[in-house]
């Protein structure tokens, strides 16, 4: 038999896809991963073919649930809320643990995950963007205020985070347990050393280094970043 999900990821480190590989190793669900390159083009996620048919948005991740009638679902945020909620509602776990069993939980596990995907995620995915690709893209160096401006944003949210998990329950961004919202978290920051010196190492803020290590350490995670071929 066919796995029951499929997972479009990146052909490389994109940290996106990594959190939904995340979820269904944690949640022991077995998927098929279709990479696809940036650009354009077949086989990237602006193929006129994927672009119809999975994500109007040509991005990774997207999922296909084949025990779903294949219901497709792209946005990661989405997709790990899809993902646990089916969790609590119906067979894959029933804990709720994941996804929060209250609404309170579920209100605080959600901010983070808002946190991740309208903050963190894209002034770092912008400033690894200027910081890598517009030379070789555009063949101009990049403006200088517009590096600063992005890795100013992203220090204040790490920052941000670093003083919110100095003092969480269990070290865990909400609800005293893992949740759907580190599990969002951690592969920014993993992804982050790419930008080399424009952002401060880990180790150099009260909390980071150990709750990246903290999960690193979990089973699924391991298995998710195996999986799709990024190093941990
Ligand atoms: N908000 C989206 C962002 C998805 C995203 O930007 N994914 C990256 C890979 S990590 C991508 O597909 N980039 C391709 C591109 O920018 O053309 C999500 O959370 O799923």
């Amino acid at each position: 038999m066919s796995a029951p999900f499929t997972l479009y990821t990146h052909a490389g480190p994109g940290p996106n896809p990594i959190k939904v590989a995340i979820v269904l190793e944690y949640l022991g669900l077995s998927y098929t991963t279709i990479p696809l390159k940036f650009g354009e083009g077949k086989g990237t996620v602006k193929d006129p073919e994927y672009t119809a048919k999975i994500n109007p948005n040509g991005r990774v991740p997207a999922l296909i649930d084949h025990g779903n009638d294949d219901l497709v679902v792209f946005e990661s945020g989405a997709i790990l809320q899809y993902l646990a909620e089916k969790e609590w509602d119906m067979q894959y776990d029933q804990t709720g643990n994941l996804s929060g069993r209250t609404p309170s939980e579920r209100a605080q596990i959600n901010q983070w995950l808002s946190w991740q995907i309208s903050g963190l995620g894209p002034y770092q995915g912008q400033l690894a963007w200027f910081v890598l690709f517009h030379e070789q893209t555009h063949g101009e160096k990049p403006n200088g205020s517009v590096i600063t401006r992005y890795q100013a944003e992203v220090e204040r949210l790490r920052t941000v985070l670093d003083e919110h998990l100095g003092q969480a329950e269990g070290g865990y961004v909400a609800a005293g347990r893992v949740t759907i919202a580190d599990f969002a978290i951690l592969p920014w920051l993993k992804v982050s050393v790419l930008v080399g010196e424009k952002l401060r190492p880990l180790g150099e803020y009260r909390a980071l280094k150990g709750y990246v290590d903290r999960l690193e350490g979990m089973e699924g995670v391991r298995g998710a970043y195996e999986r799709l071929g990024v190093a941990l």
